[in-house]
């Protein structure tokens, strides 16, 4: 029997996750590719599997941890005595074999493992101000530090860590909780924001207070700052996809022989692409110095995935030079994803134009929120027949709602009218997809 570490595999492109789940219990048999932590990062889970079988001797982690590349996850005992009495040169080309294939966990042959030390968590009693006088307050050394350095008074902080311990983050909203509640209480004077008192709702009726996940924070934090920082104009308007959708239903029988769904959403964003190369100053960003912008000859779509965890945006990249099947593939396959916690962050990277499409679930309208630095989103609402008018009579027409939101200091609204008539026209008449 050997002892073999197993560590945190590469996290495509994240610098540090949390372990959030510790999937066995010391003990457990285990066979390759079982799950054994589940880790996050800002945008997405993710099962690191045991590249081998073995018995797990302990894990060199605890949930709520903060792991990088490299960091020893946990002790397997492995039937492999070969790979314990192998000769030290050999072992180090296994191991740099390993780390280089991406997503695979990097194992390590040790006769004596040595386990990383688990950050110290102090135990120390510290009177409280707050009638709590005797509370225990767990908090690690670089917490207590930039406690002291913010002075702020530990006691008064609630710690979200395991088992109540004080972590940065805590510190960090207890600061941000005071200075939003300075300013709540100021007259607000010339362009300031004034802030949303904090109110005590347990006074009106039963409450729980639950945290927010990572997903869900980091979306709250990008809907403000770009609703603060970029000047939104919505443009509506809508498509007849009569023909659009009694040619997709026309593939369903090939979807079934191929194993693809096609829904509306592939022949949009088909039909974002094409207008994006149209009219390329809606694929364009605003650079940070204020002098310039930056002009993308590439064609890459965000579309917007509604989770349990939260909203996340992967990327279709290259939409413009992909069929309707590839598209219908791509979205169904980064939705499953999405929805399972496994993107990656690198399959969020990259987008010029975002697509929000709530037309499965329903609504006339709505004005997304631009996905800064992009210039521009495409909401998308629930097709509904309408009566429209054809210079003789009023005909029931199936019509898509459109809602364009851009920024208006990229684009006019000249630039705006242009690109969503290009879409329209794309959906209203779909052989322009084939041009
Ligand atoms: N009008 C009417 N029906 C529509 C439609 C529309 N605009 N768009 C899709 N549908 C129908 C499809 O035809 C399909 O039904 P059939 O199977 O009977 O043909 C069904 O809705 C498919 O829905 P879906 O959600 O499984 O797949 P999708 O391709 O339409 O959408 C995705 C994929 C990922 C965009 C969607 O699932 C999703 O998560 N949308 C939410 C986006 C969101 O949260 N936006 C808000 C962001 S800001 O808070």
């Amino acid at each position: 029997m050997a002892i073999e570490i197993i560590r945190v595999p590469d996290l495509g492109g994240a610098e540090t996750v949390d372990v959030i789940e510790l999937s066995l219990a010391q003990g457990d048999n285990i066979a390759a590719e079982d799950s054994i932590v589940v880790l996050e990062s800002d945008k997405a889970t993710m099962d690191v599997p045991s590249p081998i079988a073995g018995q797990l001797v302990k894990y060199l982690v605890a949930e709520g941890d903060t792991v990088k590349v490299g960091d020893p996850i946990v002790e397997l005992e492995v039937a492999s005595p070969e790979s314990a009495s192998e000769p030290q040169p050999e072992e180090s080309v296994q191991v740099e074999e390993i780390q280089s294939k991406a997503e695979t966990p990097v194992i390590e042959s040790s006769p004596e493992p040595v386990a990383i030390e688990p950050v110290a968590a102090l135990t120390v009693a510290e009177p409280s101000g707050g009638g709590e006088s005797g509370t225990e307050i767990y908090a690690g050394p670089s917490v207590r530090l930039m406690a002291r350095e913010l002075g702020v008074t530990l006691d008064s902080v609630v710690g979200s860590g395991p088992r109540g311990r004080i972590i940065k983050d805590d510190i960090d909203a207890y600061v941000k909780g005071k200075l939003t509640s300075v300013a709540g209480n100021e007259v607000v004077k010339g362009s300031a924001i004034p802030a949303i008192p904090s109110i005590d709702f347990s006074q009106f009726g039963p409450i729980e207070s639950v945290k927010l996940t990572k997903i869900q924070k980091l979306t709250a934090a990008n809907m403000h700052r770009n609703w603060l920082n970029v000047p939104h104009v919505t443009h509506f308007d809508g498509a007849d996809i009569t023909d659009l959708e009694s040619f997709r239903k026309s593939l369903k029988a090939e979807g079934e022989a191929r194993g693809v769904r096609i829904t509306p959403v592939a022949f949009i964003i088909k039909g974002i692409a094409m207008a994006l190369n149209a009219n390329p100053v809606f694929n364009r960003s605003l650079a940070s110095d204020g002098e310039h912008y930056i002009q993308k000859s590439y064609c890459n779509i965000g579309m917007a995935v509604d989770t349990p965890r939260g909203l996340v945006v992967p990327v279709i990249c290259n939409a413009d030079e992909k069929g309707i099947w590839e598209i219908a593939a791509d979205v169904a396959n980064l939705a499953a994803k999405a929805r399972d916690g496994k993107l990656k962050p690198s399959d969020m990277q990259g987008g010029c134009f975002s697509l929000s499409s709530l037309g499965a679930i329903g609504g006339n309208g709505f004005t997304p929120i631009v996905n800064a630095p992009e210039a521009g989103i495409l909401g998308v609402s629930k097709s509904q027949i309408k009566p429209v008018w054809n210079g003789d009579t009023f005909e029931p027409r199936l019509m898509l709602p459109l809602a364009l939101s851009y920024d208006h200091r990229l684009v006019n609204g000249g630039d705006a009218g242009r690109f969503v008539t290009d879409i329209v026209k794309y959906l209203s008449d779909i052989r322009y997809l084939a041009l």
